[in-house]
């Protein structure tokens, strides 16, 4: 009896998830700026060479207080947020307890609830592989992924996190927000 090999071939989809890094623009400290303001919706990315720097083009030019980003509170955020087009959602941080250079995350609008994620992005390649710990903002709660377009081991979506687990410490290349 003869045998009929049918070979069917497979087509997989790939859903194009954007979410590529995108142009680093210069604020004072450049691409090599301590700390940069991603905004979610632009995907531009803006570097600073002071945290007060940072928080003034957060804020429009508006807060002009705050120095260290250990002073990131929620009243803080909300008068960031007061006075900006768009909201604070998250922020990296380079060191344990909220220290170090950062990169800080702005979107439309605040996180609406815990279940479901409002944004999500690559983390710009300079701060790739350095995040050790990380706050939400906004209502915002943050999970961090090992690698980029949220593959990999991930933590989260957490509140805030004084310092990461040690398998994804100084490894997470890219974010949720829910
Ligand atoms: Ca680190």
């Amino acid at each position: 009896m003869l045998k009929r090999h049918f070979v069917v071939p497979l087509y997989f989809v790939f859903a194009a998830l954007l979410a590529a890094p995108s142009a680093v623009a210069s604020g004072t400290g450049g691409a090599s700026g301590k700390h940069c303001v991603t905004a979610l919706e632009s995907g531009e990315t803006t570097c600073y060479a002071s945290f007060a720097e940072a928080v003034s083009h957060l804020s429009g030019g508006k807060v002009q207080d705050i120095s260290s980003p250990r002073e990131l509170t929620d009243t803080v955020v909300d008068r960031i947020n007061a006075e900006a087009a768009s909201v604070t959602v998250g922020v990296l941080y380079d060191d344990r307890d909220f220290r170090g250079d950062t990169q800080i995350f702005s979107g439309p609008g605040a996180c609406v609830t815990s279940r479901g994620v409002d944004y999500q992005a690559n983390i710009p390649l300079r701060f790739n592989d350095r995040t050790t710990s990380f706050q939400g903002f906004s209502k915002c709660l943050v999970e961090i992924y090992e690698h980029t377009n949220w593959t990999g081991t991930w933590e989260g979506p957490y509140r805030s996190k004084a310092s990461v687990d040690f398998f994804i410490n100084n490894k997470a290349s890219s974010v949720k927000f829910w």
